[in-house]
């Protein structure tokens, strides 16, 4: 049986908000664009109903972001996180794009003991039901910003997306586009593309956002991408590709950890390979592999990395998936090819 399933209506998380004179939104480690869009949207609409919203990001940040955050006041917890940072007692916490403890490790010490305050607004197939008793998942949504944006629509009692305010369209808008990559995955919806096309209407800036994430790179993060090319070794007859990336060659490039990222949809350009590995050494027995695959072709099937995903102790979606392994980097590769090849038989 599923656990994950949703608990709460848009309509009943809507009411608990509007009540709320305060709220604290969580989001996974390391937030992405869907997660950063989805909590800053939030918190600009309960701002706008008189609530003191304060967004909470914990693990490493992209610069990029900030100009898209602007004045918005959010709290970053850093290296060494200050828990004492978090208000006491929210009235209502919201944890946006993830339901996993092991996404809200930070944090977690300062949210179990206020869980039944929490919400949690999901588009994953998994999830610990612990974090949140009232959760709405729709695992139909391309990015949780899809869910978030008729959620802002109910608070902000507009009838159409399209008359959302543009500070509230941007950040929906930059989770749709990155959650899909720009509007090219398969989970590519008529219902995304609709929204997307309202959120515009409503003042969101495409070509700001795509130059702000996708051309903003450093001269390092290319010759990083030049080297974890490099080091691709195809398997399961070429229906696979592994890209494995050591903390020395991050640092033979003058990069840094957070130019990792963003690599594990490369090899899925090569005709043969059906599902990709992308394996990073983040410490001295710790690495972490991304999952990707291609959506069905005919008979044939999309290869479920999420089941491969599981298996190596993490999960994700159906073709974007992830775990971490404590392992050092040549026994966390040969893991993951164990399993990827598993999944190829
Ligand atoms: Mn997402």
């Amino acid at each position: 049986m599923n656990v994950w399933v949703s608990t709460s209506t848009l309509d009943e998380i809507a009411d608990a908000l509007r009540n709320a004179p305060d709220a604290v939104l969580l989001t996974h480690e390391k937030p992405d664009g869907d997660a950063l869009g989805s909590t800053l949207a939030l918190a600009r609409a309960l701002t706008r109903l008189g609530a003191d919203a304060t967004p909470v990001y914990s693990g490493a940040w992209s610069a990029r972001f900030d100009p898209i955050v602007g004045a918005t006041p959010v709290l970053r917890l850093g290296e060494t996180p200050d828990l004492s940072a978090l208000p006491d007692d929210p009235a209502v916490i919201v944890i946006a794009d993830t339901g996993a403890w092991s996404q809200l490790t930070t944090v977690r010490p300062w949210l179990e003991p206020r869980v039944e305050r929490a919400v949690v607004l999901d588009h994953h197939l998994h999830g610990d039901p612990g974090v949140a008793p009232r959760r709405h998942i729709d695992t139909g949504d391309a990015a949780v910003c899809q869910s978030v944006a008729l959620l802002c629509r109910r608070l902000l009692c507009v009838d159409r997306i399209d008359e959302l305010p543009a500070s509230i369209a941007e950040p929906l808008y930059l989770g749709l586009a990155t959650d899909t990559g720009w509007f090219r995955h398969s989970n590519v919806s008529p219902e995304a593309l609709r929204l997307a096309a309202d959120l515009l209407d409503a003042g969101a800036d495409h070509a700001r956002l795509y130059r702000l994430i996708e051309q903003s790179e450093s001269p390092c993060r290319l010759r990083l991408i030049g080297r974890a090319l490099a080091s691709m070794a195809l398997i399961a007859g070429g229906a696979g590709a592994v890209i494995t990336l050591s903390l020395e060659d991050v640092k033979a490039c003058g990069a840094s950890g957070d130019d990792t990222g963003g690599l594990a949809d490369m090899p899925l350009a090569i005709g043969s390979v059906r599902a990709s590995a992308t394996i990073t050494e983040i410490g001295a027995r710790r690495a972490k592999v991304s999952l990707r695959s291609k959506s069905a072709d005919g008979d044939e099937p999309a290869v479920d990395v999420n089941r491969v995903a599981r298996a190596l102790g993490g999960g994700g979606h159906a073709q974007a998936a992830g775990a971490r392994l404590d392992l050092p980097l040549d026994e966390a590769r040969a893991r993951v090819i164990d399993a990827l090849e598993a999944a190829l038989q």
